[in-house]
């Protein structure tokens, strides 16, 4: 597969972008090849600078649930462009948006725009320090929440152990209130909430954990963490940056029948524009500026072209319910065939359109069990994939996502390239 033009983009970019990307997991430094410089989308397919084209399964990590370039879409940004791309003023849009969106989750009284989703979960835990008047916030190993400094961290182990800052430039001082437990682990809560009684504003976790890997909550997890925090006066915030309308039009907390305080949002609301959202309680929501003393602005936040793609997106997933049923039977049968064709060699976890796949053996339901994956093996795997026209993640420590626009036939191309993989792995 011919990737020159790629490559000396990739030179090009390494002179004037730290790394040349501007998101780490594009560089491909977990995969060990040159990252393809991307020209355009089309429905399921992506295509290269070089002209080669692949059955898409990043989606734009979320985003593209109906598929890259959807017409409507692209027309609805379109026109809201031809009528001025800022403001700094509210717009209609915004409104229509945020109706729609607390229409489909109704544990969102009060909901704020932003432009991503690190800023939703930075603001959305400011919230909830400002409303609780408590400074502690609990994550849990393995789960993302974007880049703010107090929760780019990485656990200590054991109860009220500081957590260490998982990169250069976060001073402990930013993360000392920055508990971690462990994914799946009641008792790693609960020893941290005796820990820490009184002190802890709220739990934030993603429902379904996508960022070491797709990580299902094991039964009554997700009720566990509401119980706990109703019980222990923290609020709960389900991060839905991934799992917001890619679970269900009501995201995980519809799917798990949960109703968490604060819900951040991200991704598909914007429909592949930037965007980012926070909203929840209305008694917690009226503390943000300039309603209550809770600070937070934003220029470009509900942006008219953004908020266009949103409202594109967000009506045609309301409209269409049909889509998640495909999404689940296509994805059902890709992580089948995942099952058959690799075997022992795999852990499989799927929910709706998310797929993980793991090379490691026996299971993968925590942060730990997923760090035993055979990255050097996955790597492989992206790789040989990758010639045969299919885009994966580059990093085991990812999930594949279907969209709409993936037919039946990208699936079958997909299965019959696993299988490949599978019969040339065992006759090495
Ligand atoms: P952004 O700031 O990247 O829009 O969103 C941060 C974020 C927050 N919460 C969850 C659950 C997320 O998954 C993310 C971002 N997801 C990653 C994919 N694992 C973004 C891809 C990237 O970093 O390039």
């Amino acid at each position: 597969m011919r990737q020159e033009r790629s490559q000396a983009l990739f030179e090009r970019a390494k002179k004037r972008i730290p790394g040349g990307v501007n998101s780490p997991v594009r560089a491909y430094k977990a995969v060990g090849t040159t990252p393809r410089f991307i020209v355009s989308a089309k429905g399921s397919r992506i295509t290269d600078a070089d002209g080669n084209e692949y059955i898409d399964y990043v989606c734009s990590f979320g985003p593209g649930i109906l598929g890259h370039a959807h017409p409507a879409v692209v027309e609805a940004v379109r026109a809201a462009c031809a009528d001025g791309l800022s403001f700094g003023a509210p717009t209609e849009k915004e409104v229509v948006l945020a109706e729609l969106v607390c229409g489909m989750m109704p544990s969102i009284e009060l909901l704020r725009l932003v432009s991503s989703g690190t800023e939703a979960v930075m603001s959305a835990v400011r919230a909830a320090r400002g409303f609780t008047g408590r400074d502690r916030i609990l994550k849990f190993r393995g789960c993302y929440h974007g880049h703010s400094d107090g929760l780019l961290v990485k656990a200590g182990s054991g109860a009220l152990t500081a957590a260490l800052p998982d990169s250069a430039g976060v001073p402990l001082d930013f993360t000392k209130n920055t508990l971690v437990a462990d994914y799946n682990d009641r008792e790693s809560v609960e020893r941290l909430f005796e820990a820490n009684a009184g002190e802890i504003a709220a739990v934030v976790v993603e429902p379904v954990a996508a960022n070491m890997g797709v990580v299902l909550p094991k039964e009554g997890f997700l009720s566990f963490l509401r119980e706990i925090t109703r019980k222990e006066g923290a609020l709960l915030i389900f991060d839905e940056v991934i799992t917001g309308f890619r679970l269900g039009e009501g995201g995980a907390q519809e799917y798990y029948g949960i109703r968490p305080d604060l819900t951040t949002l991200g991704k598909i609301i914007g429909g592949g524009m930037p965007i980012g959202a926070y909203g929840g309680r209305r008694d917690i929501m009226e503390m943000i500026a300039p309603s209550g003393p809770v600070y937070q602005a934003g220029t470009l936040s509900g942006n008219p072209v953004a908020t266009a793609a949103g409202i594109e997106t967000l009506t045609i997933l309301k409209n269409h319910p049909e889509i998640y049923r495909e999404l689940e039977e296509k994805t059902q049968k890709l992580a089948q065939v995942m099952r058959k064709a690799l075997g022992e060699s795999v852990s499989v976890n799927q929910k709706g359109s998310l797929l993980g796949v793991f090379f490691a053996q026996g299971g993968v339901n925590d942060y730990e069990s997923a760090l035993k994956s055979d990255t050097g093996r996955y790597a492989d795997y992206f790789n040989f994939m990758l010639d045969r026209g299919i885009y994966l993640a580059p990093s085991q420590f990812e999930a594949m996502f279907v969209s709409a626009a993936h037919s039946f036939e990208d699936i079958e191309r997909t299965c019959e390239a696993v299988r490949e993989y599978a019969g040339r792995k065992a006759n090495e």
